[in-house]
């Protein structure tokens, strides 16, 4: 096992770490920006040290002074978190040419899941069911639009190195593709620094379902309850849940033995999740694979009583997946990103000093946040101040414990997201949980 990581990250993902660390007996050493000299994660951690400046490319992203800070500190492994150098396959190689494990899967399957057009290749080879598309990149708008009148409009132009919703395009006939085409390749080699796109069938009105995998590094690979993900607004997640209300028994382990077969194709290792489309006739389609431990991870804790955060380190340290069960998920839990946003002025970031910090509590309420009052946010990150979990045996407890702590969650000084968070939590239609991908902008209308 470990002696000390080093967490290359910061705020809550960085203190999550740092207390699964503690729990395991393992040396904890935080790398940290002028700024965050005295966060939270810094008073937590054995040791911290400063890498740099304030903005991430001088100090997160900075992957040599990470490294040296690696080996001044006697670190024998690096835990990335989520952002950041997470899913950095070149990171992952210098960690393993300095000798220092990379808490994460090897920098093959990063890299092979980073080129979203190879990862749909290897899918469709393993047979994990694809939306139909194009067979890997397509570079001229001719062979574009053969493959669109092949597989019927609307299609999606996706970025071979998007991800996330980044460089997408939905186009309605022959003539968009033609005026789209080339301006959504330079927009692909503008933003990602690959010009390559890819072409699918639109599935309108799906639901984003993922699921957490396992995995050891002798082949053994476990699926556990999806997180059903669909609450988000530009792409970026607000809400999430498990297990799905969209999902059975049935239908999970179909997905379920699908996303094993997923990790499988790419000798997948520690924790990931594969990320589908479940469209209106409960047909579902391989989206993406994420090589990290993602900020929605404790909804899954909550109903499996799993520490993901400490799987991920033993299964990084070679320990063998202790064979489970197949899951079903005990209860339900329900995540809400709180965010220091203004959602009335079309979420723009508030940042500040915060004033009043009060967090919720009581039963079934669970809080990772590395804000404090006092704290000053800093404008440099990403705004999510706190995640707020609930858990309750059934979905309505669930939800009924989640307005409880939004009621109680008492923030000042900064504009937040709690409201917004309350407004969902009495909308008849996510009360229902009969919600896809369309529910912000059709349902609350932000
Ligand atoms: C799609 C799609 C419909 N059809 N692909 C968005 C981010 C990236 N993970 C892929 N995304 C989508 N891909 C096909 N063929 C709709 C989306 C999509 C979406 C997916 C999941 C969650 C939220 C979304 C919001 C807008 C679009």
């Amino acid at each position: 096992m470990f002696k000390k990581i080093l967490i290359a990250n910061r705020g809550e993902i960085a203190l999550r770490i740092i207390r699964a660390c503690r729990e395991l007996s393992i040396n904890t050493v935080v790398i940290h920006s002028q700024v965050d000299q005295d966060s939270f994660s810094t008073r937590h951690a054995d040791e911290s040290i400063c890498v740099g400046a304030d903005p991430a490319s001088e100090s997160y992203l900075n992957m040599a002074n990470i490294i040296s800070a690696a080996e001044i500190s006697g670190a024998d492994a690096i835990h990335p978190g989520y952002g950041f150098l997470a899913e950095n396959s070149h990171f992952a190689e210098i960690c393993e040419t300095c000798n220092i494990t990379f808490i994460g899967p090897s920098k093959e399957a990063i890299l092979s899941m980073g080129d979203k057009a190879r990862a749909r290749e290897i899918m469709d080879r393993e047979g994990v069911p694809i939306v139909p598309g194009s067979k890997g990149i397509i570079n001229k708008v001719e062979r574009a639009a053969k493959t669109a009148k092949k597989i019927g409009y609307p299609v999606i132009l996706k970025a071979t190195s998007g991800g996330g919703g980044k460089g997408m395009r939905i186009v309605e006939n022959e003539d968009e593709l033609r005026n789209l085409f080339t301006s959504a390749q330079n927009e692909a080699k503008a933003s990602f620094g690959n010009s390559g796109l890819y072409i699918e069938k639109y599935i309108k009105s799906p639901r984003h379902i993922e699921f957490q995998i396992i995995a050891d590094k002798r082949g053994n690979v476990q699926y556990l309850p999806e997180r059903e993900c669909s609450i988000q607004r530009k792409h970026q997640k607000l809400i999430e849940e498990s297990p799905s209300p969209s999902v059975d028994s049935k239908l999970r382990r179909r997905m379920g033995k699908a996303a094993i077969r997923a990790a499988k194709a790419i000798d997948y290792a520690t924790v990931g999740t594969v990320e589908f489309l479940l469209d209106e006739n409960d047909k579902f389609y391989f989206m993406e694979m994420n090589t990290r431990i993602q900020v929605e991870h404790p909804v899954t804790e909550e109903v499996t009583g799993l520490d993901l955060v400490k799987e991920q380190i033993c299964l990084a340290a070679g320990h063998p997946l202790t064979p489970k069960k197949s899951f079903e998920p005990r209860g339900h839990a329900i995540e809400c990103r709180i965010n220091a946003e203004d959602y009335k002025k079309d979420f723009r970031p508030s940042p500040g000093i915060v004033t009043i910090f009060n967090l919720p509590g009581g039963p079934g309420i669970r809080n990772d946040t590395a804000i404090h009052s006092g704290y000053e946010i800093p404008a440099y990150y990403d705004s999510m101040i706190a995640k707020i979990i609930s858990h309750g045996n059934t979905r309505k407890e669930s939800i009924s414990r989640m307005k409880r702590a939004l009621d109680e969650f008492e923030i000042g000084g900064i504009k937040t997201t709690i409201d917004f968070h309350r407004l969902v939590m009495d909308n008849p239609i996510f009360l229902k949980g009969k919600y896809n991908t369309h529910f912000i902008e059709d349902e609350i209308g932000l």
